[in-house]
C-alpha cells in the first residue's frame, strides 16, 4: 500500500511570526483528516525551529525547501542536512525547478543533495518536470526519464518522494490535467526499481481541483504552493475527498 503525502511548499514566504498565526487557523482542521495521509509543510529555514517546536505532538511533519550535501564546510547560504535534522525537520525537498532555474542546481547537485539528505536519514521529496517548450517539442518523456536517470543514481527509493511538477503549471493557474499528470506518474513508476515510491503532483493545485487529482489512481498525494499559504485552503486540501 503506497502512502499518501500532502506537503506545503511555502517556498520563501512566512516569518516566525506568520508560521505561528498559520498553525493557528490549519491544525484545529486535522481533526477530521483520515488517518490513511502524511502531512508535511516545507518552510523556509528560519520557520523549521519554531514549526517543529509548536507542531509537537500533532501529526504534521516538517520539510525543509533545499539541503546542501556536506555536512559543513565554506559554503556560504547553504544549510546542511545534520543542521536540519537539529531542527526537527524529517523531509526536504530537492530539485525543484526554481532551484534548477534560479539557483544553478542541476542533476549532479540534485543527485549529492538526495544522497546526503538520505545519510542523515532525511526524506527527500524529489521534484521533476518538464517546461512549456519541452512540453511543445514533444519532450515530456525524455526530459523526465533522464532527470531520473541521473537525479536517482544510489539513491535509496525506498526512503524517497517524488513530486512530479510539469513547470508550465507552476504557480500559473494552469493545472496539468489531472488524467495527463496520472500518465506521467505511471510512466515515473514504471521507471522505478522501488513501485511504492509515493509520487505527488504539484503545480497549481488549488481546494477547487484536489479532489479530481487524488482520484487518479498513480497519484499519491501533492506538493502544494501558493495555497499551502492559507489555512484554510490547505486544510481543505489535506482533508481532500
Ligand atoms: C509548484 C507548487 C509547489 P504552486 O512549485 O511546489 O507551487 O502550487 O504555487 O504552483
Amino acid at each position: 500500500m503506497r502512502k499518501v503525502i500532502i506537503a506545503g511548499n511555502w517556498k520563501m514566504y512566512k516569518t516566525q511570526a506568520e508560521a505561528l498565526d498559520f498553525l493557528r487557523g490549519f491544525l484545529d482542521h486535522l481533526n477530521e483528516t483520515p488517518d490513511d495521509r502524511e502531512i508535511v509543510i516545507c518552510a523556509p529555514f528560519t520557520a523549521l525551529g519554531t514549526l517543529s517546536k509548536n507542531l509537537h505532538g500533532s501529526r504534521v511533519r516538517v520539510g525543509a525547501q533545499n539541503v546542501h550535501w556536506e555536512d559543513a564546510g565554506a559554503f556560504t547560504g547553504e544549510i546542511s542536512a545534520p543542521m536540519l535534522v537539529e531542527l526537527g525537520v524529517r523531509y526536504v525537498v530537492v530539485g525543484h525547478s526554481e532551484r534548477r532555474q534560479y539557483f544553478g542546481d542541476t542533476d549532479v547537485t540534485v543527485n549529492l543533495r538526495l544522497r546526503a539528505a538520505q545519510t542523515h536519514g532525511l526524506i527527500p521529496i524529489l521534484c521533476v518536470g518538464e517546461t512549456k517548450q519541452q512540453r511543445d517539442a514533444n519532450e515530456t518523456e525524455a526530459v523526465i526519464i533522464g532527470q531520473l536517470d541521473k537525479d536517482l543514481r544510489g539513491v535509496d527509493q525506498e526512503r524517497l518522494v517524488i513530486a512530479y511538477e510539469p513547470i508550465w503549471a507552476i504557480g500559473t493557474g494552469d493545472t496539468c490535467e489531472s488524467e495527463e499528470a496520472n500518465r506521467i506518474i505511471g510512466l515515473i513508476r514504471s521507471k522505478l526499481n522501488y513501485p511504492d515510491v509515493p509520487i505527488q503532483y504539484g503545480g497549481s493545485v488549488k481546494p477547487g481541483n484536489i479532489d479530481e487529482i487524488m482520484a487518479q489512481p498513480e497519484i499519491d498525494g501533492a506538493l502544494v504552493g501558493g495555497a499551502s499559504l492559507i489555512p484554510n485552503d490547505f486544510a481543505r486540501i489535506v482533508n481532500y475527498k
